[in-house]
């Protein structure tokens, strides 16, 4: 399996709930390599942004207020499979449905406030990682 890299944030929820230590701690006990990490607030326009491909869903402006909330701390992510796999540690969308000893079944509400998010293609992951963070600011030797 190839080396891939994805993003994830920690969404304002997983600040506020004090669990930034916890989720990081959990990427990289299951073998995650941190690459790049900031804390920045979004502004809506960031947020709407990012999501642009949900511009037209009904969530989206619940979404883009949730993103613009507070502090959220995106990061770029590398291992083997990082995609699939970031996918499977962080659950479900909707923490309900989200398997036991995941991420968003651990600490989620509910789907719209679901502590993380994942890329959910190598291309996105590629893309939502410049969203944040140009290349000099990813790091080539992440132990
Ligand atoms: P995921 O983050 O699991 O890839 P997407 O891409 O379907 O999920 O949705 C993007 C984000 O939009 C989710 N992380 C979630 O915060 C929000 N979202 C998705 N569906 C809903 C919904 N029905 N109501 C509110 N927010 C939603």
């Amino acid at each position: 399996m190839a080396i891939e890299r994805t993003l994830a944030i920690l969404k304002p929820d997983c600040v506020r709930k004090n669990l930034i230590g916890e989720v990081i701690r959990r990427m990289q006990d299951a073998g995650f390599k941190v690459l790049a990490l900031k804390m920045i607030n979004l502004s809506k326009e960031e947020a709407g942004g990012f999501y642009a491909v949900h511009r037209e869903r009904p969530f989206f402006g619940e979404l883009v207020d949730f993103m613009s909330s507070g502090p959220c701390v995106p990061i770029v992510l590398e291992k083997e499979n990082a995609v699939a796999d970031f996918r499977t540690l962080i659950g479900a969308t909707d923490p309900a449905e989200a398997e036991a000893g995941t991420i968003r079944h651990d600490f989620a509400d509910n789907k719209g406030q679901n502590i993380v998010h994942g890329s959910d293609s190598v291309e996105n992951g590629r893309l939502e990682a410049n969203y944040y963070f140009p290349e000099v600011e990813i790091v080539n030797n992440a132990s």
